[in-house]
C-alpha cells in the first residue's frame, strides 16, 4: 500500500516535511523502507527542495526501529533483501545532499535512533516518556559496524561504547547531555523550531555545505560500500541462528506482555 510517508514540500522555502505514518509505531518494514526511499529520492532529485524535516505522524513514537517481524521466521532470501533495504536507507539518508533535520516527536529506539543520527541536526520533544538510543544488545542482537560508526561520529567513542554495550535508551535530558540530540523543546514547539533551524542551515551556500558534509561522512560510507555484500551475509547468518531467533521471539513476547 501507499501513503505511509506523507511529504509536503513548501516551494517558497524549498523545505519538505517528511512525516512517517506507518502506524502504530513506524516500524521499518521492507514495504515501509521502500516507500521511504522512493519519497526521499524524489526530493533529492527535485531542484526545488533543499532541506527535509523528518518527523512522525504516529502519536508518541518517532520510529520503533527495524520491524522485528521482518527478522523473525522468514527465509534467508527475505533477510538478505530486507537488510539491503536497511543499508540503502542509511546510505541515502546519511549522504543526502539536502539539509536533514530530525524532529523527534516520540520514542526512537534502535533503527529509529539510526535514522535520527543520519540527519544533520536533531531536535527532540522534552517529554519524559520518550527515549532514544541503540538498544540492540537488550534484544540479544548486535548493532552492525555502520550503526556504531554513525553513533561514534555523533557522540564520540567512549559514549558510544557504553551506550551500545548496555543498550541504553536515554531520556531527552540525558540524550541532550551526551550530544545525541542537539536541542530539546516543548513538544508543541518542535515543528516551528525545526523550521527555524532549517532556515539557518539554508543560509549557507549549498555546494560548500554539501562538500563539507561529504568530507565528514565519506570515510564512514566507504567502509560499508567496501563490505556491503559481506555485511548482508553476516546479517543473514546471524539472524538465522536458533539462539537469535529465540531471543527475538522472547523480546516480542515481552513487548506484548508489558502492555498487558
Ligand atoms: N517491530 C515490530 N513490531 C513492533 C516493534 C518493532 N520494532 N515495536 C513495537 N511493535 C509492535 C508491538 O509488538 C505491538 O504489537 P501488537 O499491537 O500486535 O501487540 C505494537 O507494535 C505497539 O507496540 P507497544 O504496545 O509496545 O506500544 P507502546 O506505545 O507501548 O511502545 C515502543 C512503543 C516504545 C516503540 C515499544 O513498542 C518498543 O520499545 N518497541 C521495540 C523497539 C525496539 O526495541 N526496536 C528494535 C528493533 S531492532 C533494530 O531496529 C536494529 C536491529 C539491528 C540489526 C542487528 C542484527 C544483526
Amino acid at each position: 500500500g501507499h501513503g505511509r510517508v506523507a511529504v509536503e514540500l513548501d516551494s517558497s522555502t524549498g523545505v519538505a516535511v517528511m512525516k512517517m505514518e506507518n502506524l502504530p509505531v513506524n516500524s521499518l518494514s521492507l514495504d515501509f523502507l521502500t516507500e521511504f526511499l522512493i519519497s526521499l529520492e524524489k526530493l533529492e532529485n527535485d531542484r526545488g527542495c533543499r532541506g527535509v524535516i523528518l518527523t512522525s505522524g504516529a502519536p508518541k513514537i518517532f520510529s520503533a526501529g527495524l520491524d522485528i517481524m521482518e527478522m523473525y521466521g522468514k527465509s534467508a532470501e527475505h533477510y538478505a533483501e530486507f537488510w539491503k533495504a536497511v543499508q540503502e536507507m542509511w546510505l541515502r539518508l546519511y549522504q543526502s545532499n539536502m539539509v536533514t533535520i530530525a524532529a523527534i516527536n516520540g520514542s526512537s529506539p534502535a533503527g529509529g535512533c539510526l535514522m535520527a543520527v543520519c540527519c544533520d541536526y536533531r531536535i527532540m520533544a522534552e517529554n519524559p516518556k520518550y527515549s532514544i538510543g541503540l538498544n540492540e544488545t537488550q534484544l540479544g542482537i548486535v548493532a552492525p559496524f555502520w550503526f556504531k560508526d554513525t553513533m561514534v561520529n555523533t557522540i564520540g567513542n567512549r559514549a558510544t561504547e557504553r551506550s551500545l554495550e548496555l543498550g541504553l535508551l536515554y531520556s531527552p535530558p540525558e540524550a541532550h547531555k551526551i550530544g545525541l540530540v542537539d536541542q530539546l523543546v516543548p513538544e508543541e514547539k518542535i515543528q516551528s523550531t525545526a523550521a527555524a533551524v532549517m532556515s539557518q542551515w539554508l543560509a549557507i551556500p549549498d555546494h560548500a555545505r554539501q562538500i563539507t558534509k561529504s568530507m565528514m561522512r565519506k570515510p564512514t560510507v566507504d567502509r560499508l560500500l567496501a563490505h556491503r555484500e559481506s555485511d548482508i551475509q553476516n546479517f543473514v547468518s546471524f539472524i538465522t541462528k536458533d539462539s537469535i531467533q529465540k531471543s527475538l521471539q522472547m523480546y516480542m513476547e515481552m513487548l506484548k506482555q508489558r502492555r498487558g
